[in-house]
């Protein structure tokens, strides 16, 4: 299969979310390849993994959402799509992994209180670590005082808070606050969807970046500690 075809089949896997070959859902896609061997293939076929993540599944959660927004599908529906993006990025996962010996700092990521999202989390959370970075990822609805135990376990570290909702990127503040409070020097970032720089701004977090090129950007210049 040629590369824009196959990425083109892959994007409709993750909107379809059609996992891999086996799986029943959706029924019109039965016994056809899923996210799961086509990445594998895609990479095997020399693809690099920056284009199969930007130019097939990103942009496949992409028109999820759109789809979601208009409400032409539902959440079980954008369930299976993040199923579907989890087989993919397993076997993204080796070729974002660094070399122990670049270990250029820790960063503790979680996405904040009340919010289940994690699909950017994760991709941030790889590209960091492919970046040098060691990541100690907490997880979903990480309530403040569990990214304090965090920082305390590493000292030095600096925090990547996500969020997707409206709702909970209020919380985002309330996990600055509570951190800053015990560790004023301490280095936040944060991003998701609906956070801009304003916002980021507004809530005294020290970078934010709309994808994970900009966080490896902020880790490089303002958070290397020698
Ligand atoms: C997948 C999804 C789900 C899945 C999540 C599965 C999972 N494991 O993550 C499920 C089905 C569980 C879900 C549930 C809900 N969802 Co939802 N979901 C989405 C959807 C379609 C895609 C999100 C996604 O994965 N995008 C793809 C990734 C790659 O993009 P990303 O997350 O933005 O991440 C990128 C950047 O933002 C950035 N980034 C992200 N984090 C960080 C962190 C740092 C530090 C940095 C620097 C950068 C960064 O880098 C990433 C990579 O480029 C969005 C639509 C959308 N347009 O975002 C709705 C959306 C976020 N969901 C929405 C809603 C309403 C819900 C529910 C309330 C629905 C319901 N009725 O139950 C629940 C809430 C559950 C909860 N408490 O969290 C709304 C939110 C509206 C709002 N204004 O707040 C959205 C926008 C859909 C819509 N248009 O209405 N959802």
């Amino acid at each position: 299969m040629a590369t824009d075809n196959l990425l083109e089949s892959l994007k409709r896997c993750i909107e379809r979310g059609k996992v891999n070959c086996k799986s029943p859902h959706p029924p019109d896609m039965k016994g056809q390849d899923g996210a799961d061997e086509l990445t594998r293939k895609a990479l095997d076929t020399g693809i690099p993994p920056q284009d199969v993540l930007s130019n097939a599944l990103v942009l496949g959660m992409q028109h999820v959402g759109e789809r979601f927004r208009n409400k032409e599908i539902f959440v079980p529906d954008v369930l299976m799509s993040a199923k579907a993006m989890s087989a993919a990025m397993e076997h993204l996962k080796p070729f974002f992994k660094s070399d122990a010996l670049k270990h250029r700092g820790t960063i503790v990521m979680g996405t904040v209180l009340g919010d289940l999202h994690d699909i950017g989390k994760k991709i941030v959370s790889m590209v960091i670590e492919g970046a040098g970075w060691e990541v100690v990822d907490l997880g979903t609805d990480v309530s403040p005082e569990k990214f304090l135990t965090a920082v305390d376990q590493h000292p030095g570290c600096v925090i990547g808070l996500s969020a997707l909702l409206t709702t909970t990127m209020i919380n985002m503040e309330t996990t600055i606050r509570h951190v800053k409070g015990k560790h004023p020097g301490i280095k936040i970032i944060v991003g998701g969807a609906p956070v801009t720089q304003e916002f980021a701004n507004k809530i005294g977090a020290d970078g934010y970046s709309p994808d994970p090129q900009g966080a490896v950007e902020f880790l490089n210049t303002r958070c290397l500690q020698n």
